[in-house]
């Protein structure tokens, strides 16, 4: 679609919104340049190997709490057993200001209001060649306040279903980079995967010059 048409908000689902181009170029920027920090340690980033022995396509570095399936601990057991690197401040800030800018016009999503929202784990997670990601839940934390999720680099296919499975319905959407997807409310625990990568369609002047890079900022509701 052509830049030149901006893209509107739009709530998918209650509780479920679309921020077109929310970030600027030069957060997107900046974002890129830390994450390329944390992918090479204290934890660095990889291939998450899961319960049955497969191993998830796309990459993924955590801050604040290292997830594996299906739980989150302080220290990298799966990786190299190092605590991972802090949830910063700044991110904190940027998950309110998303809320805000998510809920202004669907205020549906209960728990939290962007004041108190105080998200302290982050995945982040890189898509190259044929990377994707399977339907599943969010459901890990023990807390049911909003997952925020920003995307830069290639655009891809995010598919928004529903609570009870993981087939129809469901919708499908393009995010692009600098959009901002919240999932809160009723939606907070639908099916949710990325079926579809559209690469080389990453803007250079991000600092990613091929794949996607996805940030989601989720409060564990763990102690410490
Ligand atoms: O890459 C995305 O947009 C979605 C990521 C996701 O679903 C997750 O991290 O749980």
């Amino acid at each position: 679609m052509s830049a030149l048409i901006p893209r509107p908000t739009t709530e998918i689902a209650p509780g479920a919104v679309h921020v077109p181009q929310w970030l600027t170029l030069e957060q997107q920027r900046e974002l890129v340049t830390a994450c390329r920090g944390w992918a090479t340690g204290p934890v660095p980033i990889r291939h998450t190997r899961l319960p049955r022995g497969g191993v998830m396509s796309v990459q993924t570095v955590c801050l604040g709490w290292h997830w594996q399936p299906y739980q989150y601990t302080r220290t990298a057991g799966d990786v190299n057993g190092r605590r991972v690197a802090a949830f910063p401040d700044w991110m904190v800030e940027l998950g309110r200001r998303a809320l805000t800018a998510a809920y202004a016009d669907a205020p549906t999503a209960a728990d939290c209001t962007p004041d108190t929202y105080t998200p302290d784990t982050a995945l982040i997670n890189f898509y190259d060649g044929q990377a994707r990601m399977g339907m599943h839940q969010d459901k890990d934390e023990r807390s049911s306040a909003p997952v925020v999720s920003l995307s830069i680099g290639d655009t891809c296919v995010f598919r928004v279903g529903n609570t009870e499975t993981r087939t129809k319905p469901y919708t499908d959407i393009e995010l692009a980079s600098g959009d901002l997807f919240v999932l809160g409310g009723p939606s907070r625990y639908v099916f949710h995967g990325v079926p579809k990568v559209h690469e080389g369609t990453a803007d250079p002047a991000t600092g990613l010059t091929s794949g996607r890079l996805n940030i989601t900022m989720r409060v564990t509701g763990l102690p410490g």
